[in-house]
Order: C-alpha cells, then structure tokens, then sequence
C-alpha cells in the first residue's frame, strides 16, 4: 500500500471509532509525546475519545505541552482495567519496535487493530497497518499528513505540540532531517498561533539545575578513542542521585561528546535504574548508527540511534569500541 492508502485507511478508522488507546515509546522525547498530544487533541475536538497511557508521569519539560497533564501514568504492572474499556483501535506512535513498549504491548495484544506510525529506519512493521516513513523528519509530519487528509481540527494546541514535536527531533532545525516540508509544517504551524519563542522557554531552553550538575559531571567523562574519531561520555546511576537528576535530564549530552572537532561517532552510556547500560549514539557524516545499534540488539536513525545492554560496562565498551573500530575502517571515513 503506498503512503495515501494508508494515510486514507487510518482516518477511515478514525472516523469510524469513538474511543482509541494511544501508545508511545518508554523514556518518550519531544516528537513521542508531541506527536500523541497532537493526534489526542484533534480527535478531541471532534468528541472522540483518546486514552493516553505510559508507564511513567511526563516528565519535564514535555509536561508543559498542551494536553500533557491527560496523559495516564499506569505502571509497567498494571493496565488491565484501561484494557477493558472498549477501544476501536490501538495507535502506536514513534515506536520502531514492540520492545520499546514494554510490558505494554503484551497488555494490550488483543486489541485490534494496531496502527503504527513512525519515521525509524529500524521500524519492524509491527501493526496491522503501518505508516512508516523514515524520510519523515519526525513522526509529527505524519500525524500531520492524517489529520491534513482527515480535515481534523489544527487547533492551536494541536499545532503546538506538532512544531514542538518537529522542533525537538531536528534539534531545533539543524540535523540531517531538517528538511524543507519540516520547515514548510512549522512555518504553517506559526501562522496557526504558534509562538516559537514561548515554545523554546516552555520546552527547549528550560533546565533545573541537577541538569547543569549532572552535564559538568558527564563532561568530566569525555573519553576519546580511534584517534579521536569516536567520544564516549559515561554516567553510572549514582551521578544521578548525587545530584538530585533524573534520567531524563541527560537527554541530548550526547551531543556534546558529538560537537568535538574530528569525532564521527559519539556515544553516551547511562547506567540504567533496573541494571544494565543504555547506549546512546550519534554520528556526524559517515556511519549509520542505527546499522550499528541493531547489531546491540538496538536501532533508531541513521544519525540518532541506541541500545540497551546487560553485562559488565568495561567488556561492554570494549566490544562497543571493536564494532565502532570496524564500521569506521569498513568505511574508510
Ligand atoms: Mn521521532
């Protein structure tokens, strides 16, 4: 089925169903939660109901988008009686794999259909239906694209979580995927009432000070390797305790081990809560660092991936720097 097919399908669904269950990734970013805020409000508008459920609260600074305070923090435990209510179709936004669902996409199994929408190279075509396009800057563009085709309402709440969305998964318009319809969206955004300058105070250029305690921290552990083609920053679980952060607050350190003149790859490796290290990576011009991440039993991007991996961190970074070794060589860049 090509894009329009689809695309036409999914507000069929829409347009047929009173209430949905909306899901996204877990430790969900800017273009996770924008794009579910977005497809709640305007199916809201239009009396439907959207039941939005994760396994954690919003955290900061996405809590501040419009609509963010509905979303319904379950547990990884719990879920069954949000099971039980009826719904005409599960959406699934964001999300490259089930796995990042966690214990979710087992609760809600049974529930059909499954819509997966989301720009991730790595995307294993998990729904019944799948509106998957990794040439998409975000996966906001393709909720926009729906409710374009659905003439749903892009009400000005609507249209700020989808350029805040836009805005946070291009790096505020500069990575690879800052394409001209990304432009062309958020320009359209703005002339529904959007505010870039209060969205940046509200979303972007907002950090309570654990944050800048915890970066000096991560910054002190900048460690070069392959004649500086590859940076590695490390945070074990203690770090962000010591300093009263939360997990969230090292989201996008690793652009700095990224910023370093000469480094292709870059790498930030955070002990996890439940044990084990969730890689982070980036890279500049050459390596694809979803490739890499699949082969840790990850995936993402070409130019933003990541894993989760158990073991010892010393072993880890060792086999983690052999395969970055051997990309890198491969490619002769
Ligand atoms: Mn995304």
């Amino acid at each position: 089925m090509n894009q329009e097919k689809v695309e036409s399908k999914i507000v069929e669904i829409l347009e047929k169903g009173k209430r949905f269950l909306l899901l996204t990734h877990k430790d969900p970013d800017g273009d996770a939660i924008g794009s579910t805020l977005a497809l709640a409000w305007t199916l809201g508008e239009t009396g439907r109901e959207c039941i939005m459920v994760s396994e954690e609260p919003t955290a900061v600074p996405y809590d501040a988008l419009p609509g963010a305070h509905k979303i319904m923090a379950i547990g990884a435990d719990y879920g069954d009686q949000v099971a039980e209510r009826g719904f005409e179709a599960v959406l699934v936004l964001d999300c490259a794999d089930e796995k990042r669902l966690g214990r979710f996409a087992e609760t809600f199994s049974h529930i059909r259909p499954w819509i997966n929408i989301d720009h991730h190279e790595t995307n294993t075509f998990f729904g019944d239906i799948n509106l998957v396009r990794p040439d998409a800057s975000s996966t906001a563009e393709l909720i926009f694209n729906v409710i374009k085709r659905g003439g749903f309402p892009l009400t000005r709440e609507v249209a700020e979580n989808i350029f805040a969305a836009i805005q946070a998964d291009t790096g505020s318009f500069r990575y690879e995927n800052t394409t001209s319809t990304a432009f062309r969206i958020a320009a359209e955004m703005v002339e529904r009432g959007v505010d870039p300058w209060q969205v940046n105070l509200k979303v972007m250029d907002v950090y309570d000070i654990p944050r800048l305690r915890l970066l000096s921290k991560a910054l002190d552990t900048i460690e070069l390797h392959l004649n500086g083609r590859l940076a590695m920053m490390t945070l074990p679980a203690s770090v962000f305790q010591e300093v009263g952060a939360e997990r969230e607050d090292s989201e996008r350190f690793v652009d700095y081990a990224r910023f370093i003149r000469g480094v292709e790859v870059a790498a930030f490796v955070r002990e996890m809560d439940s044990g084990g290290y969730k890689f982070s990576l980036r890279s500049n011009n050459c390596v694809n660092v979803a490739d890499l991440a699949r082969r840790f039993g990850g995936g993402g991007h070409a130019r933003a991936a990541g894993f989760e991996w158990q073991g010892q961190l010393e072993k880890l970074k060792k086999d983690f720097i052999k395969e970055v070794a051997r990309v890198l060589n491969g490619k002769g860049c």
